[in-house]
């Protein structure tokens, strides 16, 4: 069986978890893997203890072990899930579709996860008088400035990215996420309001609903 290693915990206003996690939680889900989560404490990753340096040499979560093999980074670890398993394939057969998904799934990684969604979703695992409002502000603001416009072009009344659910909305799933927890006003932005409700209703939303718990979810039992 897969373990998947990531940082996930349960708070009294809903379970935080690691957003690239998450978006390798939503692939496992999505292709019926079996898999179990181990997860890794905060501490540990942010002073890049010798054990989570010999998993991912950047020492970063999430990683994934598979019998012998690691594989760290989650689009990484992603693309490995996609063509291990042939159920619900998603990435499109030609090689124009393959990589248009594979653009805005950078886009996502490079433009949201990695710059804005961090301003917002690390304060929230501190206690509410550490938190830095400011910055969470200014992540937010990011995003109605940056982000959203551009997922209202690209949706183009499409229910998502790439037409059909696909590698592209998976970071996605994790901004639903991040948003949920915040409750940031997405109403200026139809399309994308709707397209994370979209994503949120995916049964795959519940291995990382902020509503379940970090026991709730530590398993997922098929295998196809
Ligand atoms: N490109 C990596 C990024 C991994 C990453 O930044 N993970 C965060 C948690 S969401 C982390 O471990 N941060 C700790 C650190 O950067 O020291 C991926 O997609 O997996």
């Amino acid at each position: 069986m897969i373990t998947l290693y990531t940082m996930e915990r349960d708070y009294p206003y809903g379970t935080l978890r690691s957003t690239n996690g998450s978006k390798t939680k939503v692939v496992l889900e999505e292709k019926g893997l079996a898999y179990q989560v181990e997860t890794v404490s905060p501490g540990a990753v942010w002073k890049k203890l010798p054990e989570i340096l010999a998993k991912h040499p950047l020492g970063k979560v999430p990683w994934i072990e598979d019998g012998d093999l690691v594989i760290y980074d989650s689009t990484v670890i992603n693309e490995y899930l996609n063509e291990k398993s042939e159920n619900n394939p998603l990435l499109a057969r030609e090689p124009a579709k393959r990589a248009r998904a594979r653009a805005l799934e950078n886009y996502a990684d490079e433009g949201v996860l990695s710059k804005f969604l961090p301003l917002i979703w690390m304060p929230w695992w501190s206690a509410e008088e550490q938190r830095d409002a400011d910055s969470m502000e200014k992540g937010r603001q990011g995003l109605r400035d940056q982000i959203f416009p551009f997922l209202e072009k690209t949706l183009a009344g499409n229910d998502y990215l790439c037409g059909e659910f696909s590698l592209a909305d998976v970071p996605m799933m994790a901004v639903a996420m991040v948003l949920e927890v915040d409750g940031m006003a997405v109403g200026d932005f139809a399309q994308t309001e709707a397209y994370l409700q979209r994503l949120r209703e995916r049964d795959s939303y519940q291995a990382i609903s902020p509503k379940r718990s970090v026991a709730d979810t530590a398993r997922s039992g098929y295998d196809v």
